[in-house]
């Protein structure tokens, strides 16, 4: 019995043989491909320290691929995606949560939150432990928060906003999502959704009155091109859930995990810290571009939010006793 031996596949088998023999590295330790996208443009702060910091840090293990401006996934898709096996990681809204979550809308609340102190103790406790469980059981493992800012309402329009009643009207773009409704709903506007992406063109064409990101967004964005005002209601402390699908996290070797949760902290910890030190800034650096910026009576915009919340089906979808829990700390 005679092998014909085919010559051209003998060839390459060897060259292969040889390459795996050159090269160990390139092929025993194949890079773990993680997708990311998430709405933040590149020009964000926190678009800037993942390609600095993060990609580098995790470079040895994991090959991290980040698409910016929601081109890979709808802004509020992303997590539906991660659930379907599509997307590996991005940057989630609590509304994503509270949307298969109902629970989740506590810590969306206007007004829950004092301050960022407050919102990282509140998440670093057993309230935030119980709330990233719920996140496990629908199939997402929450690496690390980050601050991204106060969430104030901006408007295109001039008209003096001193308490709710002054929004009756006030077409003010939000997120989309029924979290992000209300809380607009919260604040006497009548709210519209509109992708982050879309944001701008939106002012820009009249088509809605205002908006109600925090500081350093709107001037990343350059939404204060076509604002007038910035009226400091701080009805929301803003983060994002820096996240991983939960059968990718647990595809990884334990090594691997704590590589990417220790890179994920100093992450998250990074964009705070440059979040924070930027907002301080902004509110004379919006003065000095024209805009009107001032406080309004925060009493009544804080009462009305509570009414409205206590009035609404979302406080009944709440966890017992954890608003209290919240409040104490
Ligand atoms: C926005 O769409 O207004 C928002 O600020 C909501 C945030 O929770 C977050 O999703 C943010 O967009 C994106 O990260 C883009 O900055």
């Amino acid at each position: 019995m005679s092998f014909r031996i085919d010559r051209r596949a003998f060839l390459k088998s060897q060259s292969a043989l040889a390459a795996a023999t050159l090269m160990p590295d390139a092929f025993a330790q194949a890079k773990i491909p993680l997708l990311y996208t998430e709405s933040a443009s590149a020009e964000d702060i926190r678009a800037k320290v993942m390609m600095d910091q993060l990609v580098p840090a995790i470079a040895s293990e994991f090959e991290l691929k980040p698409y910016f401006n929601s081109t890979l996934f709808k802004q509020g898709t992303e997590l539906l995606a991660m659930q379907r096996g599509n997307l590996d990681m991005s940057a989630l809204s609590i509304p994503d949560f509270q949307r298969q979550i109902p629970a989740w809308g506590i810590v969306g609340n206007a007004y829950v939150f004092r301050d960022m102190d407050h919102m990282f103790k509140v998440y670093n406790s057993d309230v935030g432990k119980q709330l990233f469980k719920m996140a496990e059981d629908i199939g997402i493992k929450i690496l690390s928060v980050h601050y991204i800012g106060t969430r104030h309402v901006s408007l295109r329009v001039k008209k003096k906003i001193n308490t709710p009643a002054d929004m009756a009207g006030i077409r003010l773009r939000m997120p989309a999502g029924e979290g992000w409704q209300f809380l607009g709903e919260c604040l006497g506007a009548n709210p519209t959704p509109i992708p982050f992406a879309e944001v701008y063109a939106a002012l820009q064409t009249g088509a809605i009155d205002g908006q109600d990101n925090p500081m350093p967004l709107t001037k990343t964005m350059k939404f204060y091109e076509v604002l007038s005002q910035y009226i400091l209601t701080g009805h929301l402390i803003n983060c994002n859930l820096f996240s991983i699908a939960k059968k990718k996290w647990d595809s990884l070797t334990p090594a691997q995990q704590t590589k990417l949760q220790t890179a994920s902290t100093e992450y998250s910890a990074t964009v705070t810290k440059q979040f924070a030190a930027e907002e301080k800034e902004l509110a004379a650096f919006f003065k000095s571009q024209g805009l009107d910026v001032y406080t309004p009576d925060l009493a009544a915009f804080q009462k009305f939010a509570l009414d409205k919340t206590k009035k609404s089906k979302y406080i009944k979808e709440w966890v017992p006793g954890m608003l209290e829990k919240i409040e104490a700390m």
